[in-house]
């Protein structure tokens, strides 16, 4: 464990910046708002912060579509703001990693500006210009270079009646996307992430980077193909980890990366990889391959649905087990996952794989927490989600913001000239399960009327639930998920097997508990007198069992047998006699356990 690098051993927290805290009473959350609740932060104990976007922006996509990646856009504050959050940070031990939009940039960043201005622009291959398809009239339907569609709904070209060519955005059209084939383009960014390097930021988050290399063929062209996400098993052409993707990522780690951590910077690089498959998360995240550190997989976030998120479906606990299961096998001897339930993108995990109903929502937000973080690798925390919020609760489409939400509501209700696919009241209910505006209602700090995030107008709803569902009410209580989180932090600190014991799935088609155990033979404490072969190895070992339902479990006998004598490590419904059943009374030495609903216990043994 001595050897192992230090976030093996660290919690991130993600702050999405524009629903954590308001000090200027504009609505939206900012720099210093952050700084003003560092003291949250501390005292959970994580040991890095990703920050969301602040950059410059027009905010079609809150702030993934960049038009100064050097400035913090006012919105938020100013580069003094900043600095003074760094600092705020570093002081208290915390790092800050800060997010890498480099796929596409805003339509108004003055690459993109220059770039429009015409064929002849020497920024023109700075994007990617096609004309229309060989033999259509530019501008009408079905022209568009190919069949790409984009992430947000519709093609994923845009006409530019100037030039009479399209530009390509797999996101947003205000996002057109940078071409990675242009070394210029690789150059100005790689300067562009040491500057923030000689800032103090400690490393970078980078936004759906494995969409960097298109599939371009040979004679330059861009193939056809229905494009969707490698990880939903299409198998098709598809813009993931795409032919020169790890070239670059090469490249931007011995270019930008490297030097830093040779002066002895930590430096920290976590990539966002869209439907990566597990054997390119190996190559992207194997050490010796110095390309990224971690990479978050979207696997697991498809157990709910088919190819988009718009089209849920029941998820069953198999599934998740088999995906989890696939990626802690997959890069058990290289590589090292990020490991998360809730970020800005995702509706929020209690409501979602737990249960948000009043009697079950604390108890589900904790064996959810448990379950993740015991996992191997390095553990996220998205705001709020160490509070147990839940999703919104919104009834009206006019409640919702989000370009993702509104841009598929409009075109699967056929608001955008193709077929009518859905109601509205349909939309509406796969939109109160799937929108990303879940996780971006502002962060509930109090039970006063804007939850303390605000002293105006909250740019999003404040969830109604927040009369209950706050930090400070947490704080108060011991048993609160909150705390439940500040010990998961502890422990991962603390005891190696946490962060870098073995993992073995067990119960694999049990569809309400989720079971496993995590190994490391750390060396003995060497207390002298012991002679070698006595110091010898010892097995520090875990159980880990949690009830992923409401109604209580019975665990297998064979799965708790040698465990009778184990530690409690963690136990969510309070005092536990081990494995003792229930009913048998302690010591009875009948070696089962019955799992109470949404219990999750952790035993230890060595
Ligand atoms: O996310 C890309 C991404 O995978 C999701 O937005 C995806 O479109 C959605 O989860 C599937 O329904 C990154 C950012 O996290 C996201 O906020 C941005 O909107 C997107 O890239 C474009 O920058």
């Amino acid at each position: 464990p001595g050897g192992a690098p230090w976030w093996t051993r660290a919690v991130v927290y993600q702050v999405y910046p524009r629903s954590f805290q308001d000090t200027d009473g504009d609505g939206i959350g900012d720099l210093p708002g952050i700084t003003r609740r560092l003291d949250h932060l501390g005292r959970l104990g994580v040991d890095v912060v990703w920050l969301s976007p602040v950059y410059r922006s027009p905010q079609a996509d809150n702030g993934y579509d960049i038009s100064d990646y050097e400035d913090v856009d006012p919105l938020f504050g100013s580069l003094a703001d900043l600095d003074a959050l760094v600092a705020g940070l570093h002081e208290r031990g915390i790092k800050l990693v800060m997010d890498l939009v480099v796929n596409h940039t805003s339509d108004e960043h003055p690459w993109f500006r220059e770039s429009a201005t015409g064929p002849d622009s020497p920024r023109r291959d700075w994007y990617w210009w096609r004309p229309a398809r060989p033999g259509m009239e530019p501008g009408t339907p079905g022209a568009e270079p190919t069949n790409w569609r984009s992430f947000f709904g519709g093609s994923a070209w845009a006409f530019d009646a100037a030039s009479r060519e399209y530009y390509l955005h797999l996101f947003d059209p205000r996002q057109p996307d940078l071409n990675w084939e242009n070394p210029e383009v690789r150059e100005a960014v790689y300067a562009m992430m040491r500057r923030w390097l000689d800032r103090g930021v400690d490393g970078f988050r980078m936004d759906v980077i494995n969409l960097i290399s298109k599939a371009v063929a040979p004679d330059g062209s861009l193939p056809d193909g229905e494009v969707h996400w490698g990880a939903y098993g299409d198998g098709g052409p598809h813009y993931t980890d795409g032919p020169r993707v790890h070239e670059y990522l090469a490249e931007m780690h011995r270019e930008v990366v490297a030097p830093y951590l040779a002066q002895g910077r930590e430096v920290l690089t976590v990539g966002e990889t869209p439907g990566v498959t597990v054997e390119h998360g190996v190559r992207y995240t194997d050490p010796a391959r110095r390309e990224v550190d971690m990479v978050f997989q979207f696997e697991h976030m498809g157990v709910d649905h088919g190819v988009t998120r718009y089209d849920p479906r029941p998820w069953r606990l198999a599934d998740l087990k088999a995906t989890l299961g696939r990626w802690q096998a997959g890069l058990a001897e290289r590589g090292w996952n990020a490991l998360y339930w809730d970020n800005h993108d995702q509706p929020r995990v209690v409501s979602r794989f737990g249960d948000d109903s009043p009697e079950h929502r604390v108890a589900s937000a904790k064996a959810l927490a448990v379950l993740l973080h015991l996992h191997r690798g390095t553990p996220y925390l998205y705001q709020g989600e160490e509070l147990g919020m839940t999703n919104a609760h919104f009834t009206r489409i006019e409640q919702y913001q989000d370009v993702e939400s509104l841009g598929y509501y409009r075109e699967l209700t056929g608001r955008t000239g193709g077929p009518r696919l859905r109601t509205d009241d349909e939309m509406l209910a796969v939109l109160a399960h799937a929108s990303r505006d879940h996780a971006r209602t502002p962060v509930q700090w109090d039970a006063t009327p804007a939850a303390g995030f605000t002293t105006g107008q909250p740019w999003l709803e404040v969830n109604p639930n927040h009369t209950e569902i706050n930090a400070g009410a947490a704080w108060a209580d011991e048993d609160s998920v909150l705390h439940l989180y500040r010990r998961l932090v502890a422990l991962r600190h603390e005891i190696p097997v946490v962060a870098l014991g073995d993992f073995r799935m067990l119960l694999p088609d049990h569809d309400a508990i989720y079971a496993f155990t995590r190994a490391l033979d750390a060396p003995s404490a060497a207390d002298g007198g012991e002679t070698e072969g006595e110091r010898g190895r010892r097995r520090d070992e875990l159980l880990v069992l949690v009830n992923v339902s409401g109604s209580r479990q019975d665990v297998p006998g064979e799965v708790v047998s040698g465990w009778e004598d184990a530690d409690v490590l963690v136990a969510t419904h309070g005092p536990t006699d081990g494995i003792a059943p229930d009913d048998a009374g302690p010591g009875s030495g009948v070696g089962h356990r019955v799992l109470r609903p949404w219990e999750a216990v952790v035993l230890r043994r060595r």
